[in-house]
């Protein structure tokens, strides 16, 4: 048990969801977390996520209020924002979206109309929902035309992309990806972008804290506006940032936060955001990125060599993404009995897919949260031989217990903060 403080008033108040905070942090401590989106925070941001700037409401921006009380809430915000802009380079940052999906539809909500035309990458081939996938709202209320990757390479079909939006003439360029193991070239869509006059947007919510840390390239000054989650490489509470250098974008992007689609902000998430900016401006930051790379690589190596097909044949990021073939075991069967082992992964819709989203024919693993912990290259290397392992052996009781032992050795070597 790793209680990080007593929660002694749990203790007397509700036992019961204490009992399952207890349960949900064992669990996180025994798990080896592959979610390429997870990570654990600093116990320096969950105080600050638990702390007193939960009781206030906002409205507004920072000095500019609808209610009164705010003087620190204007201090707090004020430093989220100036660490966001220093850490980035970039000179407007709104800080008060409450998730990537909200930030997104501010972003949409700023700067187009509905029914006009966007492109995003298509979500079977790696996308978000929010890049105009067709339940979502992003295709209710814009008209998309989704660009793919090739499927021999798996990588950006770049030459797709600009033969859709010379077609189509989409107003908006959605950049960024849930399970996409490559680099994203920025100066490619935004040569694109500028022939048809579209607005380049960059959602890196799975590689900023990659992009600070100098391993993926940053599309600070070629996208117009940047969307980054908070919670996912950069190692912050659950929350959202939307970034640009025009002054012009930036005034919609607010009205588009506020009052457009949200009411108060999150204040004790803002808190916490300006903490883990500050953490992620540390040297130690910077090699903690490095090594989610180089831990991917090397896991990526040993799935490779564990005879697993890896799509585009590995990864240059934090991500890997297993395709397991049509026939045998499905994504979901194998991201069930990595879980009875402690594994915790999820089954991914791959390139060339034939089954349903919830079935799918892919694994995606990630290393930022096991690379917080600690692990380094032994590790993945160990990591890669046991999910192998589990993948030839499936519904071997006998294997999955072995398996689930070195697990529970190796977790109980690298505590979660
Ligand atoms: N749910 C996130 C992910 O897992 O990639 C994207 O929103």
């Amino acid at each position: 048990m790793i209680a990080w403080y007593s929660m002694k008033e749990l203790k007397f108040s509700d036992k019961k969801v204490l009992d399952l905070i207890k349960k949900e942090e064992k669990r996180q401590q025994e798990d080896i977390n592959l979610i390429p989106s997870e990570n654990y925070v600093s116990k320096a941001v969950r105080e600050a996520t638990a702390s007193v700037f939960t009781n206030k409401y906002s409205e507004g921006y920072p000095y500019k209020r609808y209610y009164a009380g705010n003087k620190w809430v204007d201090e707090i915000e004020t430093l989220a924002i100036e660490r966001a802009k220093k850490l980035f380079g970039v000179k407007f940052v709104n800080v008060q979206g409450y998730s990537g999906s909200p930030a997104n539809l501010a972003i949409y909500f700023a700067l187009l109309n509905p029914g006009d035309p966007i492109t995003g990458l298509y979500l079977p081939h790696g996308g978000h929902l929010t890049h105009g996938w067709d339940v979502n709202f992003s295709a209710k209320y814009y008209k998309p035309v989704q660009y793919t990757v090739d499927l021999k390479t798996e990588r950006i079909d770049y030459e797709n992309l600009r033969k859709i939006t010379k077609k189509h003439k989409p107003k908006m360029i959605w950049v960024g990806a849930t399970a996409y193991p490559r680099i994203f070239e920025w100066e490619k869509f935004q040569k694109i972008s500028k022939e048809i006059g579209a607005y380049l947007i960059a959602d890196i919510s799975h590689i900023a804290g990659l992009i600070i840390a100098g391993v993926h390239p940053s599309p600070v000054g070629i996208a117009d506006v940047i969307m980054t989650t908070t919670h996912k490489t950069l190692r912050g509470p659950r929350g959202a940032m939307i970034m640009t250098n025009d002054v012009d974008i930036a005034k919609k992007i607010d009205r588009a936060i506020f009052p457009g689609l949200q009411g108060g902000p999150h204040d004790h998430t803002t808190a916490a955001i300006a903490v883990a900016l500050k953490e992620a401006s540390t040297p130690q930051f910077k090699k903690y990125g490095v090594q989610i790379v180089k831990n991917a690589k090397v896991l990526a190596e040993t799935l490779s060599s564990g005879g697993l097909r890896l799509v585009s044949g590995g990864t240059d990021n934090h991500l890997i993404l297993i395709d397991l073939g049509t026939n045998g075991p499905t994504g979901k069967d194998i991201s069930l009995a990595l879980e009875e082992c402690g594994i915790i992964t999820n089954k991914n819709t791959v390139p060339s897919e034939t089954r349903k989203p919830f079935v799918t024919s892919g694994i995606r693993l990630g290393t930022p949260a096991v690379t917080t912990r600690g692990m380094k290259e032994k590790e993945m290397k160990k990591i890669g031989g046991l999910i192998v392992k589990v993948i030839n052996n499936i519904s071997n009781q006998k294997i999955y217990k072995e398996v689930k032992k070195e697990v529970l050795s190796l977790t109980s070597k690298f505590l979660v903060p």
